[in-house]
């Protein structure tokens, strides 16, 4: 059995679908947490300077995506064929194309892994860019994710399939980090509200969101 080692930050967002994948695996992995205040002076002992990083025995995996999908094959959640999971990767994708359209309001990432945000000001100070967010690149992202959803003519399953993949656990974790910014998020896409509850519900995501609380993000403050 291979040693896993999984740093990131405590909340969910980007490293959480592979979290989540250790535990319904029930693989052990160690759960590295960088704590508020000390990014910058771990930043450069980092291949990319970025996290997640996951290591496997010696070899260090960086990219989120990348490291989601090594774990989902591994552990039996990336299809059932390559077509499914070329599927499962456009779902990916269309969820990275939040987090990276997003940069501008992920600038705080500096400055809060540094332990130097305040929630009120950056809201004030960046009203705009949020606007925009919440308007308009959120609602576009799901509607390509509507899209994607009724292509694949599964309208009582998961993303892809009747089973949870990996693109439905990336899927909960990017809304999830959304929610911080956009209360009513799933408004006018009731379908994309109704599966996202269907993965809550699963029974394994569900007892893992009962053992996890992170309850120290400085978005917390949104919500
Ligand atoms: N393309 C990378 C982006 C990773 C990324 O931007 N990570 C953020 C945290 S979510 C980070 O490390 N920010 C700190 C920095 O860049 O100094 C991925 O998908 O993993």
């Amino acid at each position: 059995m291979s040693k896993y080692k999984l740093t990131y930050m405590n909340f969910r967002a980007r490293a959480e679908a592979a979290r989540m994948l250790f535990f319904m695996k029930g693989v052990e992995f160690e759960d590295i947490i960088i704590e508020d205040g000390t990014w910058l002076d771990v930043k450069h002992t980092f291949p990319l300077g970025q996290i997640p990083v996951l290591e496997v025995d010696d070899v260090i995996i960086t990219q989120t995506r990348p490291l989601t999908r090594y774990l989902g094959r591994e552990f039996g959640y990336y299809g059932e064929t390559n077509l499914e999971a070329a599927q499962i990767d456009s779902i990916m994708d269309v969820c990275d194309d939040i987090h990276v359209a997003a940069q501008p309001i992920y600038k705080y990432d500096g400055a809060g892994m540094a332990g130097e945000f305040d929630a009120k000001k950056y809201e004030v100070e960046n009203a705009e860019v949020l606007k925009e967010y919440r308007e308009v690149i959120v609602p576009g992202f799901l509607s390509q994710l509507q899209t994607l959803f009724l292509m694949n003519k599964n309208d009582d399953g998961y993303f892809v399939g009747k089973e949870i993949t990996i693109a439905d656990l990336y899927y909960f974790a990017t809304f999830d980090y959304v929610e911080i910014y956009k209360k009513d998020m799933f408004a006018g896409f009731p379908k994309m509200a109704a599966l996202y509850k269907k993965i809550m519900a699963h029974d394994k995501v569900a007892e893992y969101l009962k053992k996890t609380d992170y309850g120290n993000n400085p978005m917390d403050q949104y919500k």
